[in-house]
């Protein structure tokens, strides 16, 4: 059925035969087939609907997902190998979308494919960046950034004719909506909503990702979050936002009036989610939009704070916008007056000064607006959500404790074990039937087979089988090796301070000295990384620039590399991530306790076999409460003693620094002649510089206890039986952190969808 579709769009696309079709050719002839299936499916519709609006939606490549969702990928996969090709190297073919920065945008991804599965009528909202997210590249042992282009005039993106126009103050752009389809597995679609500008002008980048920031018809949606470390990168970020909610809400009137819905009830016929503060202008343009047509600002005000929902992702405050009132100005002056209007409400109402909208350095505090005009915040995992209520939003949550709620983060199991994972899905499958896929919680099914030897030698086989496919393609993509007899310890998130790679860093200065006095792992480690850094976060750059130095040196020096192997992967990405994680045994989730608040790759390594070793934050602080102490391997100090180091501000990195012997070899190795040889003189001191003397993530508090930690786990990876019962539990129990459980949280308790 698939073959003689699939051979009469070649025939007809290129007057050949299929066996003689090139990857890419092949990859199209894919796309165009799978978009006709999918439309065939039609789409979720209800008498209420859901708007997700978010700034990223990090989807990767789509045709795996897309082929399992629509139950044809083994069909196609068989289709493909009568062809002479394989399903990985049509996929290869495929651009990759980079439309978020990490977490963030990938959990967004992730509750699309969720919304859709389980029926519910979601659709994203979100804007079509022609290059995304840049693209790494290592030079000279530092990160480079080069443009990351994904749109051919094919892909994935459903160009319509509809338009929108966008008022800025002395100009109006008019918007084109392209829409991506959403497939749920084994249900109907959804869809992305990406909007974008025609007179974007790709020519406008020069050298690497750099480009004129003040025209802003040509470099609207050019790239996601373009630096902002300046006036005109700030202003760019608001008319992005202005874009992406104008566009969004006068989407959902027109759809709302197709409907023949009375606006005055518009809040029980959509619900829009807000995905952090990015879309937070929302609320202004929709209260501005209904006022146009006719509805007072009370009322106006009214149907909107019952319409809007928002979902704090952070509780570091640098991340929680805050634009200065004439910035906005310049881009929106007619939100100005109802955003002062909304200020004055809470004004009159609250003499706190906490829970003001704008402040006294007239600066706006864009999640304080959709606390006040929302109907629920909620927070992205139990700890984060308890330090929001207890801390770090106290003061509104004692105005509104009906507000707050917790839905801890979820990955879609279809990306992340059915498509990652094929040898696990399969073997699952034949152990406890295929139910998981739809009803994760089945997983726990596994338990049964805990002390079956059989199961757990097979689950080894299959990391073993894992293994090696990474080091084929680290090997034939990257020009890496790595030996897949060694233990495979994986960091892969965003590179932030916070995260402590540094830590991780630190940890083979310590082992590499360690191996050099003759004092060797019992078994061989490999570390792996991947990151990528804001190209304004000196520090970031400075800790890869590290980890690059210590790569080379390792690589170079054949007696440590026997027994420790370090690699940083350029680019990573989704792909890579779908590669990485099946062949992981150490899950490193090291962030400092209170400041990451959930982190989602800790659950798809969970899923995938991995063990962790974590702090007690995020999400970690579930995994550890589902698998058990014997499961995991928890260290470092917790959030309740974090959040008193900072209030007290007496936390010295020196003094750890001086008193311990041990974490002064490892820090002042760092400037040591070994690294100096190789690195750049100046990345290296600046970064020992800020680990002695500022250190604000608290990396030498948790150094000893870390080391000591992942030394047990290395130790106790040699009793293979005790450690795959420990990969079978961690399996057993990822069910919690399926995203259709989040959803199903999502819709009982804010979006309320039939
Ligand atoms: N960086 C959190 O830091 C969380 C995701 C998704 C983050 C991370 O812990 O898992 O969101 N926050 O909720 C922001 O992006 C602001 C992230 O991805």
């Amino acid at each position: 059925m698939i073959e003689k579709q699939l051979r009469d769009i070649i025939t007809r696309r290129y007057h050949k035969k299929a066996e003689e079709c090139s990857r890419e050719e092949l990859y199209y002839s894919l796309l165009e087939l799978t978009k006709e299936i999918t439309k065939e499916r039609g789409y979720n519709e209800g008498e209420r609907k859901l708007y997700y609006i978010s700034a990223e939606f990090l989807i990767g490549k789509l045709l795996s997902n897309n082929l399992i969702n629509l139950g044809l990928f083994e069909e196609v996969e068989e289709v493909l190998v009568k062809f002479g090709k394989t399903i990985e190297e049509v996929e290869a073919a495929e651009p990759e979308p980079s439309l978020g920065n990490g977490g963030l945008g990938r959990l967004a991804a992730c509750f699309l494919d969720s919304i859709a599965t389980l029926s519910l009528p979601g659709d994203g909202i979100g804007l079509n960046y022609h290059y995304g997210l840049f693209r790494q590249i290592f030079e000279k042992h530092k990160q480079k950034e080069l443009i990351n282009p994904w749109i051919e005039p094919e892909s994935w993106l459903n160009q319509t004719d509809i338009h929108f126009d966008i008022p800025f103050k002395n100009f109006t752009l008019k918007s084109r909506l392209y829409d991506i389809d959403v497939t749920g597995y084994e249900s109907k679609n959804n869809k992305l909503h990406l909007f974008d500008v025609e007179t974007v002008d790709e020519k406008l980048v020069e050298e690497g990702i750099h480009f004129d920031k003040s025209q802003v018809e040509k470099n609207l949606t050019l790239f996601l979050y373009p630096d902002d470390s300046d006036k005109e990168g700030n202003l760019l970020r608001i008319y992005q936002q202005y874009f992406m909610v104008s566009n969004g809400a006068q989407l959902i009137l027109k759809e709302c009036k197709e409907k023949g819905y009375d606006l005055h009830k518009l809040d029980q016929h959509v619900v829009i989610q807000i995905n952090d503060t990015h879309p937070t202008l929302v609320i202004p343009e929709l209260i501005r939009l209904l006022m146009l047509k006719g509805i007072r600002m009370d009322e106006a005000i009214g149907i909107v704070s019952r319409t809007c929902a928002y979902t704090n992702h952070t509780i570091l405050s640098e991340a929680l916008e805050k634009w200065p009132f004439e910035y906005l100005d310049e881009v929106v002056p007619h939100l100005m007056p109802i955003i002062c209007e909304l200020d004055t409400r809470v004004k009159e109402e609250y003499a706190d000064q906490k829970v003001q909208i704008i402040d006294g350095e007239r600066r706006v505090h864009m999640a304080h607006i959709d606390i006040h005009y929302g109907f629920s915040v909620n927070g992205v995992a139990a700890l984060h959500t308890e330090i929001l209520e207890q801390s770090e939003l106290k003061h509104f949550y004692d105005i509104y404790p009906e507000k707050f709620n917790n839905k801890t983060n979820g990955i879609t199991f279809r990306r992340w074990l059915l498509e990652a994972n094929h040898p696990l899905a399969d073997y699952i499958a034949s152990l406890i039937g295929n139910g998981f896929k739809k009803d994760e919680e089945e997983l726990e099914q596994l338990l049964q087979y805990r002390d079956v030897s059989q199961v757990k030698e097979r689950l080894l086989a299959i990391k073993k089988e894992n293994k090696l496919a990474l080091k084929r393609y680290l090997a034939e993509t990257e020009n890496i090796e790595i030996d897949e007899n060694s233990i495979f310890d994986i960091q892969i998130k965003r590179l932030h301070e916070y995260k402590r790679q540094q830590m991780n860093a630190l940890y083979v200065i310590h082992k590499y000295l360690e191996i050099k006095k003759g004092r060797v792992p019992s078994t061989p480690v490999t570390l792996i990384f991947g990151a990528k850094a804001a190209p304004a976060y000196e520090t970031a750059k400075d800790i890869i620039h590290l980890i690059l130095c210590l790569q080379e040196l390792i690589q170079d020096d054949p007696q440590v590399r026997r027994h420790m192997n370090l690699v940083m992967v350029q680019n990573y990405n989704v792909t890579k991530a779908t590669k990485l994680i099946p062949a992981c045994d150490i899950s490193e989730q090291i962030s400092l306790a209170s400041k990451e608040a959930s982190g989602t790759s800790n659950m798809k390594f969970m899923l995938n076999g991995a063990v962790t070793l974590g702090t007690m934050d995020g999400a970690n602080v579930e995994i550890h409460d589902l698998v058990g102490d014997e499961n995991i391997y928890i260290f470092g100090v917790g959030s309740k003693e974090v959040i008193e180091h900072y209030a007290k501000e007496d936390y010295v990195s020196k003094d750890y620094y001086e008193k311990d012997p041990e974490i002064k070899e490892a820090v002042d190795f760092i400037t040591g002649p070994e690294l100096m040889k190789i690195g750049d003189p100046e990345n290296l001191n600046r970064l020992q510089k800020e680990l002695i003397g500022k250190d604000w993530f608290m990396t030498l508090l948790d150094l000893k206890d870390y080391i000591r930690t992942k030394d047990r786990m290395i130790k106790d990876y040699e009793d293979r039986e005790g450690w795959s019962e420990k990969m079978l539990v961690n399996i057993a129990k990822a069910g919690y952190f399926s995203s259709d459980r989040t959803i199903e949280q999502y819709n009982e308790d804010i979006w309320r969808l039939k």
